[in-house]
């Protein structure tokens, strides 16, 4: 009688090895990669206030594999934040989040339609993720309302992999307003290296003329006694401005997505 038990456990043993062998070299192909891309499987409540919506429909067809489809997704829509996949019909569905107004319009997405993978930690931790202008770009912003010069708070947003927020379009200001509370911000906006030379700390890129008209008033920048080569959101205007730099605020650090202006 133990010699039976002994045997059988043997036996399950064995089983149990087999079926371990086959699943974990399934399971390590199929998640390196996509973790690699950071996407991750979730079921779509667990994103609300998120709307997924199809960026393409019908998806893809023939796309042979999950990873497959999170390269395409990624490679051919920058601001995708996840796909459905299919594995029984080879369909993938590239999808981008919306939330507020945005979501309204949006398809529901439905469970036959494939299994739904999500882009993880879409933002850097302690920071929020925000919709903005009426194509619903997404960036991720965190305000801080504590005081620093401009060089100051530069380095605080730094410290975390990001920069003073790019403020390139009126929508973009709309956005630095409301998350500010329309109080006084610095801006990621200098012409520290040569004056009359403004240059987005995001990028790198000179401020266009473009650019100009839609964030400043039209009395600024103006260099007043030759000493203001650093940018803040005013609250006296609820536009931009040239300051001195060495003045003491708050700031909103900014972490761009792929696809945001
Ligand atoms: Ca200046
Ligand atoms: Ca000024």
């Amino acid at each position: 009688m133990l010699l039976r038990k002994v045997q059988d456990f043997g036996r399950l043993s064995s089983v149990l090895a087999l079926v371990v062998c086959v699943i974990q070299p399934a399971t390590v192909t199929v998640q390196d990669p996509t973790a690699e891309l950071k996407f991750s499987s979730a079921n779509a409540s667990s994103i609300s206030p998120y709307v997924p919506q199809r960026l393409l429909s019908p998806g893809w067809d023939q796309v042979p594999s999950v990873v497959t489809c999170a390269q395409r997704t990624v490679s051919t829509f920058p601001e995708s934040r996840g796909f459905l996949y299919n594995s029984t019909s080879h369909l993938c569905t590239p999808l981008l989040w919306l939330q507020g107004q945005g979501a309204a319009n949006a398809t529901a997405v439905k469970s036959h339609e494939g299994k739904l993978y999500l882009v993880n930690d879409v933002c850097p931790l302690d920071f929020q993720l925000l919709e903005y202008g009426i194509r619903g770009q997404l960036t991720c912003v965190q305000d801080h309302t504590s005081s620093h010069t401009y060089l100051e708070a530069t380095a605080i947003c730094n410290a975390s992999q990001s920069y003073l927020v790019a403020v390139k379009t009126a929508e973009k200001l709309a956005l630095v307003r409301a998350v500010s509370g329309g109080k006084d911000r610095w801006v990621g906006l200098d012409d520290i290296v040569e004056e009359g030379n403004l240059v987005w700390q995001i990028d790198g890129a000179n401020m266009t003329e473009e650019e100009r008209t839609a964030i400043f008033p039209s009395h600024e920048p103006n260099d007043m006694r030759g000493n203001e080569d650093c940018v803040q959101f005013r609250q006296h205007t609820q536009m931009l401005n040239d300051k001195s730099c060495a003045v003491r605020h708050g700031f909103i650090c900014e972490v761009s997505l792929p696809g945001s202006a």
